[in-house]
């Protein structure tokens, strides 16, 4: 009997410390984030913010490497998604841009004209809508956990201030991501060409291209006005949000106290990553605009009916898109926008 319950103890004991071994084990001693851009940027920023609030609070216990330039896929930014749900990526600050071609929904963000300004963006992506993107996202098998911005995309280009949609005809425009783009600059006359962030600035150099569009932000850290871009057009079409994701099996790895961290400092990282990628454009006479303009750049801001010439060519890609995106989450988007608070 004495034996027997020795027995018992010792096999209790060894199946205890095999658990505690395979917990520890399940730990990596470093993860993977990617990202597009670096910490020049309010977007890797927010990354490194993420990753260093979680090392802190989990005392070194999770430990993330950034990988800017998404060099984890080499440099192709529409396979991040894939890379994320495969595990080649552990986690992720991503454009709802780079992860529309595997997740339809996300081109919602992308419709011309739809978000007309900070307000409508907050409005969707802490409202029903961003509720609604992220159970689909969960489905797809990554975890979201918060929201961030990249930033409303102005358009630059080489040869001329643009004010009219005639003005743009025939220019040659880089795109990202989702063939609504191609749809967009189609729409309004120009020739849009798709190419990865990372190929995008030699070809400005070069004059391959004439013209591209970004956040402001994008456009002073990466200096693109030392390649030809000479001209800025205010029109505010879209805007791309960021996420913060985990891998499904990562997640499923770390404890539910480990888990509930990363969750928070996502949620922390990407509400300071948000005030970054807004400023010098929210403050009273928007003085990044003026840096810019101190750079030799013209900046073209369009009056009401003139922007309303650009929302008219586009429509029909909006409309087109509505089915693809998903008519009731359009709706529900049109609807969180219209009552939002200004
Ligand atoms: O490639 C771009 O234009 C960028 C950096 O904004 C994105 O990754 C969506």
């Amino acid at each position: 009997m004495k034996v027997r319950s020795l027995l018992k103890f010792a096999l209790a004991a060894t199946a205890l410390s095999f658990a505690t071994v395979g917990s520890a084990q399940s730990y990596k001693s470093e993860y993977r984030m990617s990202l597009v851009l670096g910490t020049a940027f309010p977007w890797g920023k927010g990354g490194q913010i993420w990753a260093d609030m979680v090392k802190e609070r989990t005392q070194g216990r999770i430990n993330i490497k950034l990988y800017p330039g998404v060099s984890l896929i080499q440099g192709d930014q529409t396979r991040e998604f894939s890379a994320l749900r495969q595990g080649v990526i552990d986690m992720a600050v991503g454009s709802t841009i780079n992860w529309s071609p595997q997740v339809k929904q996300l081109n919602l963000f992308s419709m011309p004209f739809l978000m007309p300004d900070y307000a409508a963006i907050d409005a969707l992506t802490q409202g029903p809508v961003g509720k609604q993107i992220f159970a689909t996202l969960d489905k797809s098998g990554v975890v979201p956990l918060a929201w961030g911005e990249n930033g409303y995309r102005e358009l630059s280009n080489s040869k001329r201030a643009v004010r009219t949609p005639a003005d743009l005809k025939g220019m040659k425009i880089r795109v990202v991501g989702s063939p609504l783009f191609l749809d967009t600059f189609t729409a309004l006359g120009a020739n849009p060409t798709q190419m990865s962030w990372a190929d995008a600035q030699p070809a400005f150099a070069s004059g391959a291209v004439d013209g591209q569009e970004n956040p402001l932000s994008i456009f002073t850290a990466a200096k693109l006005h030392n390649v030809s871009q000479k001209h800025v057009t205010m029109w505010g079409y879209v805007a791309d949000p960021l996420i913060f994701v985990v891998n499904k099996d990562i997640w499923a790895s770390w404890t539910p106290a480990d888990q509930a961290i990363v969750r928070q400092a996502a949620i922390e990282a990407g509400k300071e990553e948000t005030v970054i990628a807004r400023k010098g454009l929210v403050e009273a006479g928007q003085p990044l605009l003026k840096e810019i303009s101190a750079l030799g750049v013209t900046i073209t801001q369009l009056t009401p009916a003139e922007r309303d010439a650009f929302v008219k060519a586009t429509r029909p890609v909006y409309d087109k898109w509505k089915n693809t995106v998903g008519a009731d989450l359009v709706k529900s988007a049109e609807a969180s926008i219209a009552a939002r608070k200004k």
